[in-house]
């Protein structure tokens, strides 16, 4: 447990996804970059000189980074497929670790990681984004007090559209599976599942369909056309705890949607409806005392109290700090949604429903 005033942060990876941590570690009051790394150079010193980090903080070598003493906590936003050298070497070197979703590359990855991780734990936290947004706060809330009554059916999508055809992405390694796992499925489809354990519980069973919508794209750098391996889409069904029944689609191919993640939550008395596009307004739909008798209750948009607001990195630092806040996911639900995952690949690839244990 770390028990300074100022936590140094070491941040791997200073690709596209980490302006949005970058700001988020600025944020937060105990918190000071320390050290950074990137095995881009140019990269590398255009961000440690916008971030005012030494010079000798500046690595290219991963593990160079989590190793240095002067590195209190490490946040890691690197491609998937080296998410689980970056959880073993902190573990190796005792280092907490904000990581980035898919928890790893597959199941394997997953298991071997959780076999030394038991023996020496650290404060692990998972970049899965969406508890924090204010609405899925208020819903689990609404939820945990039996607003909606038992939860019957959950059904979740996310919806973005950079991949379609019209706007001709080029190949990058969001569509090479020895990089990335999976396509839609690990980027977009991994929230889903979290969002659904966050609400309902455990996957019990999974039944999938996996497809690419275009097969091929052209490689920027050798100008060659590619073959991608991985999907544009991806729906599931599931079969949760308490037998709640789940519904479940994600692509990247469907034109119209920014970034939609949206869950709606079937009760015996209610529903419940989030959408992280609007992430201070959540749809409820309950009988009301004010309902005229008889009348069947509607859906009313209500304004998310400001105390639901909450920055991710805050529980990263309660994390590290000892004060594990409620609902921060931590290494176990990586691990768990990582299975989740396994077993719609597997379902997707034998046509059969699969058990998730
Ligand atoms: C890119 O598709 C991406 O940035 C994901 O990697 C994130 O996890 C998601 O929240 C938004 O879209």
């Amino acid at each position: 447990m770390i028990k300074n005033d100022v936590i140094t942060v070491g941040l791997i990876g200073l690709g596209q996804m980490s302006g949005g941590h970058r700001k988020m570690i600025s944020e937060i009051e105990h918190f000071q970059m320390g050290a950074l790394c990137e095995v881009n150079e140019e990269i590398l010193h255009q961000i440690g000189d916008e971030e005012g980090v030494s010079k000798e903080k500046r690595f290219t070598d991963m593990e160079a980074l989590i190793a240095d003493p002067d590195v209190d906590a490490v946040v890691s936003v690197v491609p998937n497929h080296l998410h689980a050298r970056v959880i073993e070497l902190c573990i190796y070197y005792q280092k907490p670790l904000m990581a980035e979703k898919p928890f790893t590359l597959d199941f394997n990855e997953a298991e071997n990681l959780t076999a030394l991780y038991e023996k020496q734990p650290i404060p692990v936290m998972v970049g899965f984004s969406y508890r924090y947004v204010a609405s899925f706060r208020y819903a689990k809330k609404l939820i945990a007090e039996n607003k909606i009554g038992p939860i019957r059916h959950i059904a979740i999508r996310y919806l973005q559209s950079g991949g379609a055809a019209l706007f001709e992405k080029p190949y990058a390694w969001r569509f090479n599976k020895a990089v990335s796992g999976t396509g839609a499925l690990g980027d977009l489809g991994a929230h889903m599942i979290d969002s659904a354990r966050l609400f309902v519980g455990e996957f019990r069973a999974v039944s999938a369909l996996m497809e690419t919508f275009i097969t091929k794209r052209k490689d920027p750098v050798s100008g060659e056309t590619k073959t991608v391996d991985v999907d544009d889409f991806t729906s599931f069904q599931a079969v949760l705890e308490n037998n709640v029944i789940g519904n479940f689609v994600t692509t990247r191919n469907a034109v119209g949607s920014g970034n939609q993640h949206e869950v709606t939550i079937y009760g015996d008395y209610g529903t419940i409806h989030v959408n992280c596009e609007r992430p201070n307004e959540i749809d409820i739909c309950v009988r009301d005392e004010k309902d005229e008798e008889g009348a069947r209750p509607v859906f009313k948009t209500e304004i998310v109290p400001d105390s639901y607001r909450k920055q991710q990195f805050q529980d990263f630092a309660d994390l590290v700090t000892g004060n594990e806040q409620p609902n921060t996911p931590t290494f176990y639900d990586g691990y768990q949604n990582q299975k989740v995952l396994d077993r719609i690949i597997q379902s997707a690839e034998t046509g059969q429903t699969v058990k998730v244990d």
